[in-house]
């Protein structure tokens, strides 16, 4: 007994930080540290006044509360009346007596965007939040928070805040058997068993952590889908969920699989121009909104990867995402039809088959449909030139897919901030109307005037006690939000709010720790596929390298053919003298590509088949430079490894192992990608690794031997 008491006496000591699991994300509200801010703040925190009756309202009032309370450490309590230095919470409808200036601003806030301002209201000074809706009033409730929890003086605030993006959605690819497909943090956390009777408590707080970033759409099942899920049973579930999620300001979607009307509705075919098909999908949407009136859409994946769709029956893709859309559309719903489609029939090199596909199809889609396009026109790599349907379809509204799951990037051991990539992307510029038509103007509308807008993230939630798996990845579930919201802010910035809310707002800490996550992601290009390179992972599911494999199911699925090693050298290429694929994007941005001398040599070897002794722009052979890059990632991981273990006095003891075993794994992880690749395309080069560099310590043999049957999420 006595020993045990040790023990437990002794855990707080070792960094006098108290224990945590990770479960509470980004909203700890630990009392903030500083006293002298905590006193300034409290000053301006006497009492809190929600308007209101709503479930929204009740959330509201509940996390300001709680929030407040656990920052400041005091006990504050909802009050009816207001008083001086209170927090007044409300729309013009609930709170009548509003600030004139603050009822002005909101002519231009729209349903979601807010106003946090330091006023006077009935002769008190008061601090207002305000929306034109209950869900706004809680994206600036979560603002105020986010201020609070980042050290931010809250005296003087005059904050208006719209969102650039409409549809900010998470894409889970969940199963409904649990599984996560490309799922590295446990099950699913949809627990479709127990509902629709039991709600389960994450359920909650899922809804809080998504709304306090802004994310206002969720699809709930695997773009893989199932017809099950769209039977009665599945519907009861599903408006459960649905039920959760609204006053958060959540909408639920569901995939829709295209043969469901075959294998749920016991009809001969799924041809989209079929009378009978036509009516079994409005009569479903109808179903589906008696149970969710408020139901998002469809989000599709057809004719693609076994995925049946129109093209089955001889139609086109918009043929068929224009007949599920005048299914929904009298419910005001949308389809969102993925472009992510690519066929083994096809010989055309993979990249260039999502472009021919849709690029044709500009401007037949229905108003309700949104194109829903991934970041590169490949697959979620390390590093993708952006797809080049960004620019390329004014006629339609063009949806971006990150994936936030880290399928390709290190799934859930390794480290890696993905806000600098999803920035790259979103800053890129795609020439479509002269210079300056960034990715981010195709995509929230503003280049050609679309009314709707989307981003959409792939999930990298599950059961796990901390959401993600790495506790690192809940800074990209953080960051993705951030930025569906409002892409012009900076990744350091959305790293430093998630560290501050996270951990601490200690300058040592935060000037490290960012430190850490802004190298993370170009340390894991250098040690997986440095200069261009791509699609070189383990086959199936996706872990480590295999550059070697090329007996895969299609050819496109084999290494082999994205890397084109060969005695000459290494690359694809794809300019004018190759697949051409350059041909797909603005003349602006071929002219930067196409001369192998000029091409930026972080996208090199995607363009170009490069020989071994090309000179590089730092006058170093291609080969050289390859090593180099590979032995600078591991370099990166040794110095994440080093920096992160100076932090220990700021972190408590469970999370500080946590980050450090991960970090162990993926130092690990970072010589095999190393070496393993080297190892493999030295085969070709015939050059030697320069002595100067540690020599691999195992042979190609050891690791083409590696087979991992169980890895996770495939
Ligand atoms: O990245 C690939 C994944 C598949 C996924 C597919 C897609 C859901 O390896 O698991 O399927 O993309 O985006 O449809």
């Amino acid at each position: 007994m006595k020993k045990l008491f040790l023990i437990v006496a002794c855990i707080p000591l070792f960094t006098g930080v108290r224990a945590e699991n990770g479960y509470d994300l980004w909203m700890r509200y630990h009392r903030i540290e500083r006293a002298s801010l905590r006193t300034d703040s409290k000053r301006c925190i006497e009492g809190v006044t929600v308007h209101g009756g709503t479930a929204t309202a009740r959330i509201i009032a509940h996390e300001l509360t709680t929030g407040v309370n656990g920052l400041l450490g005091t006990a504050v309590t909802p009050a009816d009346r207001i008083g001086d230095n209170f927090i007044v919470a409300g729309t013009p409808v609930s709170m009548p007596a509003m600030p004139s200036s603050v009822k002005d601003k909101l002519q231009h806030t729209g349903g979601e965007g807010f106003v946090i301002e330091s006023s006077t209201m009935q002769g008190k000074h008061v601090t207002v939040i305000a929306g034109n809706t209950d869900v706004a009033v809680l994206y600036g409730t979560f603002h105020y928070l986010r201020l609070l929890q980042t050290a931010r003086s809250i005296r003087r605030l005059a904050i208006v805040s719209v969102p650039r993006i409409d549809i900010r959605i998470l894409n889970h690819w969940d199963n409904v058997n649990r599984h996560v497909e490309r799922g590295y943090a446990g099950q699913s956390i949809w627990d479709w068993h127990r509902l629709p009777g039991y709600i389960d408590r994450r359920y909650v707080d899922y809804a809080r952590a998504c709304a306090s970033v802004g994310i206002n759409a969720t699809v709930l099942t695997n773009v893989n889908s199932n017809a099950l899920v769209m039977t009665a049973p599945y519907l009861e579930k599903v408006a459960e969920l649905a039920n959760v999620l609204r006053p958060y300001g959540i909408r639920v979607f569901l995939t829709a699989r295209f043969s469901a009307p075959i294998e749920i509705g016991g009809l001969k075919t799924a041809d989209p121009l079929d009378t009978l098909v036509q009516q079994w999908w409005r009569t479903k949407a109808d179903e589906i909104y008696s149970h969710v009136p408020d139901f998002g859409g469809f989000l599709v994946k057809a004719n693609s990867e076994g995925q049946p769709g129109p093209q089955n029956y001889g139609r086109n893709h918009a043929e068929g995402a224009n007949m599920l859309a005048d299914a929904v559309s009298p419910h005001g719903g949308i389809v969102m039809w993925r472009a992510f489609v690519y066929s083994n029939e096809t010989p055309e090199d993979r990249v260039k088959q999502a472009y021919s596909e849709f690029k044709p199809l500009d401007g037949v889609f229905r108003k309700n449909v949104m194109l829903q396009v991934k970041n590169g026109p490949l697959d979620f790599q390390p590093r993708e030139p952006f797809s080049p349907l960004f620019g390329a379809m004014p006629k339609t509204p063009l949806a971006m897919e990150f994936q936030i799951t880290q399928e390709y990037l290190g799934q859930a051991t390794n480290l890696v901030y993905l806000a600098p990539m999803y920035k790259e992307v979103l800053d890129a510029d795609t020439h479509a109307k002269g210079n300056r038509s960034t990715v981010a103007s195709v995509i929230d509308g503003s280049l050609e005037g679309h009314e709707r807008s989307a981003m959409a993230g792939v999930s990298n939630i599950g059961s796990d006690i901390n959401w993600t798996g790495h506790l690192f990845g809940q800074a990209n579930w953080y960051a993705f939000g951030r930025l569906a919201w409002d892409h012009a802010l900076s990744p350091e910035t959305i790293a430093d709010e998630w560290l501050k809310q996270t951990f601490t707002d200690d300058a040592t800490f935060l000037t490290k720790a960012k430190h850490i996550m802004m190298a993370s992601r170009d340390a894991a290009v250098r040690y997986m596929t440095p200069m261009g390179l791509h699609h070189i992972m383990g086959t199936g599911h996706h872990y480590g390298p295999a550059p070697w494999v090329n007996d895969a199911g299609r050819a496109d699925w084999n290494p082999v053919y994205y890397h084109k090693a060969d005695a000459q050298g290494l690359g694809f290429n794809r300019s004018s003298t190759g697949s051409d694929a350059l041909a797909q994007y603005a003349p602006g941005v071929r002219a930067r590509f196409e001369i192998l001398s000029s091409c930026p040599e972080e996208y090199l070897l995607w363009f170009h088949h490069v020989p071994w002794g090309y000179t590089m722009k730092n006058g170093a052979a291609m080969w050289d430079e390859l090593c180099a890059r590979y032995y600078s990632g591991v370099d990166s991981v040794r110095s994440m490894r080093q920096q992160w273990a100076a932090l220990r006095p700021y972190v408590d003891e469970e999370r500080f192992e946590h980050v450090t075993m991960l970090l162990a794994v993926q130092e690990q992880e970072a010589v095999w990608w190393r070496d393993a690749c080297l190892l493999y395309f030295q085969t070709f080069s015939k050059m030697p690794i320069p002595v100067r560099y540690e020599q691999p310590d195992r042979t190609l043999e050891y690791y083409r031997s590696l087979k991992f049957p169980y890895a996770p999420g495939n």
